[in-house]
């Protein structure tokens, strides 16, 4: 049996969200304990949607909480990617009937679970940081009880998706990312550019083997990521994009990882074009480090990871159309 790791995904339920919760799910080196939703991608009602149609689709429904959290940025009104994910699911839909959300707060949630497993539990932040920093506000003790935090966002002196300048996670909410570089956690940066784009994304080809394998679950990702697909084809992009996926993967199997570095990495929430900028300091400013950096990884593996885990047979409980 192979060693297991504690974690909990918070999320912004959207696209690729959905095959990130896929893996935490259903690899069996995932002990997922919780999934705590942040606002984000899609209208937050649609996210804890998705979320639960996930949950069914690897035929879970009802073994892991979900816990609702921060529903806007700790400053700033919430901007969503509605315009890139539609709802998120494709128009995935099921009878949502007795799916409730647990009671518990999601920013509760994360204190408990870290102080119940100190120095043990990972947090995979794929959303807006803002439950986590709200976490390391409300509790002194949350920065230290976690054991790593894999987050999903910036660029690495890349570009941005959102703005030229920033990636969407850290633009929404750039007063919750910088608090959470600032805090003192064990932070692994899984960054939109170069890597994501370079080394996670799926062209026609993948995509049509994707859909061969004739899986509840092959159909589910063809469907959640189709409006994703459009929009990515719009701006250039030849393909489905997996950062959310990735970093869960790498949390699970860090041999992915060919290359890595220590950097100081500080958000802008200042700038006047630079909202959300994560600045990426490679050790010559005389910064010290605070996050390991993914520059590369072995992109087919990780590929042929997904394509495994979409094999999987599930039995989802409800009918999904
Ligand atoms: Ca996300």
């Amino acid at each position: 049996m192979p060693e297991t790791i504690p974690l909990v995904i918070d999320t912004d339920t959207a696209q690729d969200d959905c095959i990130a919760l896929l893996a935490g799910l259903l690899d069996p080196r995932a002990e997922l304990r919780a999934v705590t939703m942040v606002a984000g991608n899609v209208g937050f009602d649609h996210q804890v949607r998705n979320a639960f149609l996930t949950l069914n689709a690897a035929g879970r429904l009802g073994e892991v909480p979900v816990h609702l959290g921060c529903r806007r940025p700790l400053v700033r009104p919430w901007e969503g990617a509605e315009d890139v994910h539609g709802d998120g699911a494709g128009g995935l839909t099921m009878d949502l009937t007795g799916c409730d959300p647990d009671p518990e707060h999601a920013v509760d949630a994360l204190v408990r679970l870290a102080a119940e497993n100190p120095g043990e539990l990972a947090v995979v932040a794929i959303g807006p940081l803002t439950n986590i920093a709200s976490a390391a506000a409300k509790d002194p003790d949350f920065v230290h009880n976690v054991g790593t935090l894999y987050v999903m966002g910036g660029s690495n002196n890349g570009r941005g998706n959102i703005t030229a300048a920033a990636e969407f996670n850290f633009y929404v909410d750039p007063e919750a990312a910088k608090a959470v570089f600032a805090a003192g956690f064990e932070i692994v940066v899984v960054p939109w550019a170069p890597l994501t784009l370079d080394q996670a994304v799926f062209d026609q080809p993948k995509l049509d083997e994707i859909a061969a394998l004739g899986t509840p679950l092959s159909d589910f990702f063809t469907r959640v990521c189709a409006a994703t697909l459009e929009f990515d084809r719009s701006v250039g992009i030849d393909g489905t994009t997996h950062p959310d996926s990735l970093t869960t993967a790498l949390l699970l199997h860090p041999d992915l990882v060919t290359r890595s570095a220590r950097y100081h990495v500080d958000v802008e929430t200042a700038g006047e074009l630079t909202r959300g900028y994560a600045a990426m300091s490679w050790g010559v400013h005389g910064l010290e480090p605070n996050a390991t950096v993914i520059e590369e990884i072995d992109a087919p593996a990780f590929y042929a990871y997904i394509k495994n885990l979409l094999a999987t047979k599930t039995e989802p409980a409800r009918p999904m159309a």
